[in-house]
């Protein structure tokens, strides 16, 4: 058999990693290796890019539409035309009777790894003119949209560490030897991270647990869960004190509310945080000092710090450090990406928040979204604009938003729902009608969402490996199908994507810096026939002739286009290191990046409120903090049903100190009881001094063992849902973020005696058992 080889970005992660995949003459993948001419990944690949092809021939992978019987079981529809009409007719029936807020969108993570999520979701949403739109960004990094679209103007604009020139990364509440790096794509984060240490520089680590990457720095501090607001406010508070922060050069007057600031931290002195955060006054000192000493430094905070109480604050206090410290556009600091696709005279509006509001709890609207916090309540409650039907695409809210166990029972009541998702699993299996995107080996690969937050400039687009089969739409076709029926319309799709270009290409030769200003619609239209094949990629290639590294249709002869990209670049092209451009990027009403925005001072008063709480007074012994855990082999909840990656060391274990374990007379490989406000789950006890005392640790996107879904691998291996005790009721009320982290729990013990266990079935005793002892062993 002959076999072949192409080559793609990994879609699982924010890595970018290049593939080198190896193909037999069936389409079937047969080999997966890093692509050692990708310029940003040099060959560099992980556990899950290398189990590529199972995940693409995954045999319960949906390779067909499903509609769901009247008992509740889906069967495969007669084709897709008749899945695209129950489609339309399930909700134009909802919207008409009910009107537009009836009928929700919920957008999960890999919509952000596609091509087509980004091109199409927003018409989507336009298209039902619903405020009912919710997201994984509020299960995730919403903070830092709201501190950049205050701070910067542009909810976009967030800052990435540029790691490879600086000489100290203060690194919180992010694990990216597990992770891989989360809005900072960089493929080899590890060794990115060593390569800072053997050129001298110092990285250092906050986080309540000793991971790996707090092992590889050189310097792990322990914090209290959910309390990182306290460290940053002291952190900024003795740059002032201590007159370490003098206004850099390169941001001369272009900062407001220096002094406001300085103000509003006055309260905030290391010692008074110290017993709050658990982090001792001298060593804050030390650390502000070292970031301000440093030569080139930069602060990053990911999702430990963004899924919290303070979310917001945390995000916005990062970023003030890195301005305080002149680090903020600035080599070796903190900068901004300049993706290929985004042009830079686009017009854009200040950002503001609490356009509309949530109907149940008054939550406001950030983003264009709604917390995902809320969406039960939403379906749930009845009145004027209730939920009644879903849209989900790419996302499993019952495993991966707080409280899903309610959400679940919640997505029961609904009158229609469809998901655009490859696997029939714990979300999807309430659907009416699931439509499947092709695997991965049919799908066209440009990373629309990611490419602006990668440590250098750089733009890799990927074909297809293998043709679509017939009959079988791309993703970008059934997302275009669900504008249709969102819109009410008849239309072909095609019009759509024609409407797109033709706005575009009018607000293009109407503005006054772009490259094709003055000249004609029609002429750029027929150029972007002449290159590319597909609607998608005649986007791609328009957006990309329009960026900053464009040919502009022509303007500049040498620029990119998409034809060019393919054909002289099939393994990425590197535009080089990250370039100061604060000025392209800053947007905010007054011109000047917003060092105190008054919604943020305002919400530093919880903090303040806080402050002298003595939190361990009346402490049940049994109550802890719950915080969340990855693992590399695993990607949220839909990777566990590749048996290479639960094999062996799988990890859905509740880790908790050894003192708190002897205290409470738990041990390795008991069953205890986790309660929570919202829930109990029950999970296998795994005692290591890696987590702080105080704290205990489950990874998220486990719970595979609920009925009605067809993920065999992922049901042996069904772990416990998280998100059974997080709470929905707490969010960090700026951005309306979950609260995952520093979650109020109590551990109870929970042993099945020797006929089995108390009540429900314990949660894959012997396969967390044979983990941990097969993980003591090494
Ligand atoms: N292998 C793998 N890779 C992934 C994913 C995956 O599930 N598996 N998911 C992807 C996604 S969707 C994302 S968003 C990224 C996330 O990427 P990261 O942000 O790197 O995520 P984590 O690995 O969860 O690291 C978060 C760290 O925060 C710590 N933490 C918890 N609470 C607190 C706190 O209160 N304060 C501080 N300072 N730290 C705290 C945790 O102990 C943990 O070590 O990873 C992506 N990559
Ligand atoms: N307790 C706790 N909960 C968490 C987190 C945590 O740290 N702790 N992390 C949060 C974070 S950071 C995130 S991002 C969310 C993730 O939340 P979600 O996005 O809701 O969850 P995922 O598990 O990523 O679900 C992805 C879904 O997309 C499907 N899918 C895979 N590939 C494709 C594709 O190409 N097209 C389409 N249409 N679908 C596809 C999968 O089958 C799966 O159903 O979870 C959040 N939940
Ligand atoms: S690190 Fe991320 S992008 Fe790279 S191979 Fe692994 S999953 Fe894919
Ligand atoms: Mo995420």
């Amino acid at each position: 058999m002959g076999s072949r080889t192409a080559y793609r970005t990994c879609p699982l992660c924010e890595a970018l990693c290049g593939l080198e995949l190896t193909l037999d003459d069936s389409g079937a993948v047969t080999g997966v290796r890093g692509d050692r001419d990708d310029p940003l990944s040099k060959g560099f690949i992980c556990p899950k890019g290398a189990t590529l092809g199972r995940l693409n021939g995954d045999p319960d992978r949906l390779d067909a539409p499903l509609l769901r019987d009247p008992d509740g079981s889906h069967v495969p529809a007669a084709g897709w035309d008749d899945a695209f009409t129950a489609v339309r007719r399930g909700i134009r029936q909802v919207a008409e009777r009910y009107g537009k807020d009836s009928v929700a969108v919920y957008i999960g993570n890999p919509t952000a790894h596609s091509i087509a999520g980004p091109l199409y979701v927003a018409a989507i949403i336009r298209g039902l003119g619903t405020r009912n739109v919710y997201s994984a960004s509020t299960a995730d990094q919403m903070p830092k949209h709201v501190s950049s679209g205050y701070m910067f103007g542009d909810p976009l604009a967030i800052p990435v560490p540029d790691l490879d020139r600086t000489d100290h990364l203060l690194m919180l509440g992010a694990n990216p030897l597990e992770s891989n790096g989360s809005l900072c794509s960089a493929p080899d984060f590890p060794g990115r991270l060593k390569a800072i240490r053997a050129r001298g520089g110092k990285v250092t680590v906050v986080d309540p647990r000793r991971t790996r990457t707090a092992a590889l720095a050189d310097e792990h501090v322990f914090i209290r869960p959910g309390t990182d607001a306290y460290l940053l406010m002291a952190l900024v508070r003795t740059l002032f004190a201590e007159e370490l922060a003098t206004e850099p050069a390169h941001l001369a007057g272009r900062i407001h509310g220096l002094d406001d600031l300085r103000a509003l931290v006055v309260d905030f002195t290391p010692e008074r945080v110290a017993p709050v955060t658990g982090v001792p006054a001298p060593v804050i000192r030390r650390m502000a000092r070292e970031l301000a000493a440093a030569g080139r430094a930069a602060v990053y905070g990911r999702i430990g710090t963004c899924t919290q109480a303070y979310g917001t604050l945390n995000s916005w206090l990062v970023d003030v450090l890195n301005v305080m410290t002149g680090n903020l556009d600035r080599e070796g600091g903190a900068m901004f990406p300049r993706p290929a696709h985004t042009a830079v005279y686009r017009a854009r509006r200040p950002f503001t928040t609490a356009r509309w509001r949530s109907r149940v709890r008054g939550l406001p609207e950030v983003f264009g979204e709604l917390p995902v916090a809320t969406l039960a309540d939403e379906i749930e409650t009845p009145g004027e604009g209730q939920i009644r039907a879903l849209i989900t695409i790419g996302g499993n809210p019952v495993l991966s938003t707080p409280n899903g166990t309610r959400l679940d029972r919640a997505l029961d009541g609904l009158e229609f729902m469809v998901s655009v998702d490859p696997y029939l699993n714990e979300t999807t299996r309430h659907a009416d009608v699931v439509l499947p995107p092709p695997r991965p080996v049919h799908t066209p690969h440009y990373d629309l969402a990611l490419l602006g937050f990668a440590v250098r400039d750089y733009v890799r687009y990927s074909p297809p490996a293998v043709p679509l089969p017939a009959g079988r739409p791309a993703e970008s076709d059934i997302l275009a199908q669900l504008v249709v029926a969102a819109a009410g319309l008849d239309d072909d799709p095609a019009a759509l994507d024609e409407i797109v270009i033709f706005d575009t290409l009018h607000k293009a030769v109407n503005a006054p810096g772009s490259p094709v200003h003055g000249r004609r619609p029609e002429e750029l239209r027929k150029m972007l026939k002449d290159g590319a094949a597909t609607r998608t990629e005649q986007r791609l290639d328009m957006m990309l002739r329009l960026g900053p590294y464009g040919d502009g249709f022509g303007a500049d002869p040498a620029g990119l286009t998409l034809t060019r990209l393919r054909t002289e670049h099939p393994h990425g092209l590197d535009l080089g290191a990250l370039k100061p451009r604060l000025d392209e990027v800053l947007c905010t009403a007054s011109g000047h990046i917003e060092l105190c925005p008054p919604s943020f001072a305002a919400d530093a008063d919880r903090l303040r409120a806080a402050l002298d709480g003595d939190r361990d007074r009346d402490r049940d012994p049994a109550a802890m903090l719950l915080i969340g855990r990855r693992h590399l082999r695993s990607n949220n909840s839909w990777l566990h049903n590749v048996p290479e990656l639960v094999r062996g060391s799988n990890t859905c274990t509740l880790q908790l100190n050894p003192s708190d374990a002897e205290r409470l007379g738990i041990g390795g490989g008991d069953v205890v009881r986790v309660v929570s406000r919202s829930g109990t789950l029950e999970a296998v006890a795994e005692p290591t001094d890696t987590v702080m005392a105080g704290v205990v640790s489950l990874p998220h996107g486990w719970g595979h063992d609920l009925s009605g879904t067809r993920t065999e691998v992922a049901r042996q291996h069904a772990g416990v849902n998280v998100n059974a005790v997080t709470d929905e009721r707490e969010i960090d009320p700026l951005s309306g973020t979950a609260v995952f982290n520093g979650v109020p729990v109590t551990l109870h013990l929970f042993n099945p005696g020797p006929g089995g266990s108390p009540g429900g079935s314990p949660p894959d005793r012997a396969w967390c058992e044979r983990d941990i002892a097969s993980r003591s062993a090494q």
